[in-house]
């Protein structure tokens, strides 16, 4: 069933509280915590707290929550100070543009110069 939580999923774990995560923002629908291997000097991942693998099936499945996920997205951005001096929310979809974990996740990354196109 989508949004059901699944076994094997990391951030699923992180959700159930099973996985400790510097959480910096919840709500009912999103989790928002730092990532462990940052890339930029704020880097924060937005989760729909339901299971969805990445963001086009969420949003099909649940426009409600992917609109949760890209508010709080902004709401991180202006909490951690880089709202107006640029950032980028960015959802890697597919292995071949680097998803390495399939629970829908908005990188939320700031704070140093951020050059385009990305890699
Ligand atoms: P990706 O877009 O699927 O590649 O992003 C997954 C991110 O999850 C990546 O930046 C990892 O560093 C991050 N992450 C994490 O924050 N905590 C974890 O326990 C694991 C991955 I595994």
């Amino acid at each position: 069933m989508p949004g059901e939580p699944q076994a094997d999923c990391l951030f699923c774990k992180i959700v159930a509280k099973e996985i400790p995560a510097t959480v910096v923002r919840e709500s009912e629908t999103t989790l928002a915590f730092r990532d462990i291997n940052p890339q930029a000097p704020t880097h924060v991942l937005v989760i729909p707290k339901a299971h969805h693998p990445d963001a086009a099936s969420l949003a099909a499945a649940d426009p409600q929550a992917a609109a949760d996920v890209l508010r709080e997205a902004g709401e991180v951005a202006f909490a951690e100070g880089v709202a107006e001096s640029g950032h980028r929310i960015v959802f890697n979809t597919g292995s071949g543009a680097g998803q390495t974990v399939f629970h829908a996740h908005a990188h939320v990354l700031g704070g140093r110069g951020l050059t385009w196109p990305p890699g």
